[in-house]
Parts: C-alpha cells; sequence; structure tokens
C-alpha cells in the first residue's frame, strides 16, 4: 500500500535544529510578547526578503485584519474573487464592503482594467492577491490608486520570497501581508507578517497587533491580539537557513511537471512567472473541454489513488452565501473568474515530493480514463 500524497507537505528543519531553541525557551521562560526570537526573527526575514520593516503576525489572517485597521480602511474595497476566502473575510471582519472584479484570464491576478469601472464615491482602497506567488500589475494598479485617492493592500500570503525586476513585490502598495501557515512555501505552523513601507506605519502596526499598548500604562488603540509567539519564531528562524534550497527544489519540481505534462490535449500549464525570482509555490493545470475527462473527474480518479489535490480557488469567493448577494458578485461580471475556477487543479508539489510520484500524477493526468 502506497503513502497518500497531499498537495503540500510541511518540509520541516530537522527535529535537532530546533531543539536548541526550545532550551532556551525553557531556560528563560519568556513565551511570547516581543522575546528574543520575535525580535531576532523579524529582523532576519526583513534581510532575507529585502524589505525595511517587517511585524511578525499570529497568522497571515489576522495580519490582513490589522493591515485594513492601520491604514482606517473603510466603505468598499475592490478585490479579486480568486483568492482564499480570508482575502474577503478580512474586509467582512472589518465592517467593509467587498466589490469584486474580474481576473486577467492570462495571470489569474485582478485585472487593472476592470478596476476603474467598479470605483464609487465610497471606494477607499484596492485589495489584490499575488496569485499563486504571481506579481500582479503593480504598476498598473498603483496608477489607478494614484489617480483615485485610493490605498493599495496586498494579500502576497504565496508570494514570499518573489522579487520583480527592482526587488521584492513586498514593496508595492501602502502594505502587503505575508502567510507562514503550514501549507505554504516558508512556515512557522500559523503565522503571518506586514510589511510597512516606513518605520511609522510599522510602530502603529505594533501597537495594534499588542492590543495598542505603548508601555505599560498607555494604550493608543483599540488593537487585537496578533503576536507571534516564541515558538512559532524559533521554527521560523530554524527553517529560514534551508529556504533557497527547499525552493529549489520546488523549482525541480516544476520544472519535471511542465515536461512530463507539455503535450496533453486539453491540458494547460500555468503561465510561467514573469517574476525574476519565484517561489514555486503551487502547480495550477486548466483542464478544458477538449480533455478526455471532466476536471471533477481527474480530481475523483487521482483521489482513487490516494493523490489528494485541491481545486485552489473553487468555489470562487464571490460564489459563497455570505457574498454572493452582492451586485458585483454577478457571475457574468466575473467570466475569467468562474473559467479559471471551474477549470484548476493544484497538483501536489512540496520539496520532498519523489519523482516516481510525481511521473505517476502525471502519467494519471496522460491517462484518466
Ligand atoms: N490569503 C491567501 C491568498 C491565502 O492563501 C491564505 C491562506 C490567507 C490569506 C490566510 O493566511 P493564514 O491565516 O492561513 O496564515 C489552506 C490553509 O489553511 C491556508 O493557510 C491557505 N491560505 C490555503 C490556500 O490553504 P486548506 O483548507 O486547503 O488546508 P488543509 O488543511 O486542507 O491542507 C491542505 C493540505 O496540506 C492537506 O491535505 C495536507 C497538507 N497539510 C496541511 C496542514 C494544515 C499538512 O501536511 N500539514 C498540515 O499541518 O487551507
Amino acid at each position: 500500500m502506497r503513502d497518500p500524497v497531499y498537495v503540500t507537505r510541511p518540509n520541516l528543519p530537522p527535529l535537532e535544529d530546533i531543539i536548541p531553541y526550545l532550551e532556551e525557551i525553557w531556560s528563560n521562560q519568556v513565551l511570547t510578547n516581543g522575546g528574543p526570537f520575535h525580535t531576532r526573527l523579524e529582523a532576519e526575514l526583513a534581510a532575507h526578503l529585502g524589505v525595511n520593516y517587517l511585524s511578525l503576525f499570529a497568522n497571515g489572517t489576522l495580519a490582513l485584519v490589522t493591515a485594513l485597521q492601520a491604514l482606517g480602511i473603510r466603505g468598499e474595497v475592490i478585490t479579486t474573487p480568486y483568492s482564499f476566502v480570508a482575502t474577503t473575510h478580512a474586509l467582512a471582519w472589518n465592517n467593509i464592503t467587498p466589490v469584486f472584479v474580474d481576473i486577467d484570464p492570462h495571470t489569474l491576478n485582478l485585472d487593472p482594467a476592470c478596476i476603474e469601472q467598479a470605483i464609487t464615491p465610497q471606494t477607499t482602497a484596492i485589495l489584490p492577491t499575488h496569485i499563486y506567488g504571481n506579481p500582479c500589475d503593480t504598476k498598473a494598479i498603483q496608477q489607478i490608486a494614484d489617480m483615485y485617492g485610493l490605498k493599495v493592500v496586498y494579500d502576497a500570503a504565496h508570494a514570499f520570497g518573489v522579487e520583480d525586476d527592482e526587488g521584492s513585490v513586498l514593496r508595492h502598495g501602502d502594505m502587503s501581508i505575508l502567510s507562514f501557515h503550514a501549507t505554504k512555501v516558508y512556515t512557522t505552523f500559523e503565522g503571518g507578517a506586514i510589511v510597512s513601507p516606513d518605520e511609522k506605519s510599522k510602530e502603529r502596526v505594533d501597537y495594534l497587533k499588542n492590543f495598542g499598548f505603548v508601555d505599560e500604562v498607555r494604550v493608543v488603540q483599540s488593537g487585537i491580539n496578533g503576536k507571534m509567539n516564541e515558538f512559532q519564531a524559533a521554527v521560523g528562524l530554524a527553517q529560514l537557513p534551508r529556504i533557497d534550497g527547499l525552493i529549489a527544489q520546488r523549482e525541480n519540481l516544476d520544472g519535471a511537471y511542465r515536461e512530463l505534462l507539455a503535450d496533453i490535449n486539453g491540458l494547460d500549464l500555468p503561465p510561467r512567472s514573469h517574476a525574476r525570482r519565484y517561489n514555486y509555490s503551487y502547480f495550477p493545470i486548466f483542464i478544458s473541454r477538449n480533455y478526455p475527462v471532466s476536471r471533477d473527474s481527474l480530481y475523483d480518479r487521482l483521489r482513487e489513488d490516494q493523490i489528494y489535490t485541491r481545486r485552489y480557488f473553487y468555489p470562487l469567493i464571490s460564489e459563497l452565501p455570505m457574498y454572493r448577494g452582492l451586485e458585483s458578485a454577478r457571475s457574468d461580471r466575473l467570466a475569467n473568474a468562474h473559467r479559471a475556477a471551474n477549470s484548476v487543479l493544484c497538483l501536489p508539489i512540496y520539496p520532498g515530493l519523489d519523482r516516481g510520484t510525481l511521473e505517476r500524477i502525471c502519467d494519471i493526468c496522460r491517462h484518466p480514463g
């Protein structure tokens, strides 16, 4: 009997690399509230990612909710329906109305051409996702934001380590958020971060994530508890020296998939990323009418062999019960997003996925019937 194969697996540092960190935590008994590992990880991650102002969080969703708070975003926010539910939920948790617009059919990122038509007097910001780690059209989005005085918050949960021609994609917009969840390229079990553009913004974020405390007696904002704890930070520190090697392994798997799946009728490969540095976080394929079976039949066929792919991102967020009544959720306006959601299948990709298993997955994709 073969082991099940999942869409992703965390590739943790060897246990012996973690033990010294745990010994230090057990000895100094600082578990959270900005301890020494938290401080070190903030500095090391900022340096690794090529950004100046990074604040660690307990998870990516809290980071997103807090970024919207920190920027005082209200009213309506233009966003993508083709993302993980947390992108829109973060707006809902801030009493902000999401306004869905369609995605570009090739990049699957928010289509800047659709943004302008959706702007109303209530619009205050744009919330795009760098989907699968592929950079959005940041120039076009910023131009629109500048013209209409809108903020831009990037959901960069998939974009750890991604760079465009001028550096980290995380420098774009007014803030970017990252996720370090167990399923992500870089993990701290649960975790996340906000990347701020300047010291003052980082300071505001840091107050907000710690109940608004400035010191023992002064509370300047109605903040939340978004802090990353020392155990998470220790995992992050032990993981950081390995991350480039892990991404290189992902790149090899991406190359192998492209080679073995290249000429299958009706199975479209993801476009190659135009990022200068990419992280190969997902391997989405797209099943069209010319393929011998439906996307869901292929999903089931792979499951029969205990290969658990995922339909990231189906259903669209705009189809969920709490959002589908919105005018902007109308399916005729989101044709590209619907096409992607109905045809996508994310194949397993993670360091440690062996070549034999990858070939078996590709064989099933070639002969699904
Ligand atoms: N924005 C975007 C664009 C995001 O993609 C996400 C998270 C967020 C914001 C929010 O960030 P966080 O608050 O999560 O930091 C997963 C993750 O829970 C979620 O973090 C992620 N996006 C989303 C794309 O995927 P599920 O429901 O698919 O996860 P689950 O538990 O089914 O795991 C998928 C596979 O991963 C499993 O079949 C096996 C493997 N796995 C999973 C876990 C949790 C492991 O091997 N070990 C594990 O511990 O949502």
